[in-house]
């Protein structure tokens, strides 16, 4: 069964939308496998985003994400990968879909309140650096 990293960013948790985010994706039909409220630390946000090193924007990325708590999320389904990232809508939410995460509650690309792997690979590298092993159900 395939797994995804998904994470509420602190724009989304201030925003008191963790529920609603994980009542999206509850009710769809996959399945929480691994949750946690965290404090993200500067060494851990730039090997997360270290795809990003080179843009210039890099330098504001790692200081959003560590701002606040994030919510870091394992879920687990069919095809979960590249349907929770239809489900949470353009990177750029001025292009996000109405009915996605960001289409119904973001404005700028900066703050796009939640995050998701983009491919296996990247799910399987985030999870772990998010997750131990036995943190997972
Ligand atoms: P996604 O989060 O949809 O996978 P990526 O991987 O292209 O998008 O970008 C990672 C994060 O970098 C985005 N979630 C967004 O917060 C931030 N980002 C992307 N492009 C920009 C930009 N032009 N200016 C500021 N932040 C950006």
């Amino acid at each position: 069964m395939e797994k995804t990293f998904l994470m509420v960013k602190p724009d989304g948790v201030k925003r008191n939308l963790i529920g609603e985010i994980v009542s999206r994706f509850e009710k769809k039909g996959y399945n929480l496998v691994g949750a946690k409220l965290m404090q993200i630390s500067p060494e851990l946000a730039q090997e997360h985003y270290g795809e990003h090193k080179e843009r210039p924007f890099f330098g504001e990325l790692v200081e959003f994400i560590t701002s606040g708590p994030v919510f870091a999320m394992v879920w687990e389904g069919e095809n979960v990968i590249s349907t929770a990232r239809f489900m949470m809508g353009a990177t750029n939410p001025a292009e996000a879909t109405p009915g996605t995460v960001r289409g119904d509650y973001a404005i700028t690309v900066g703050e796009n309140i939640i995050h998701g792997s983009d491919s296996p690979e990247s799910a399987e590298r985030e999870i772990g650096l998010f997750f131990k092993e036995e943190e997972l159900v």
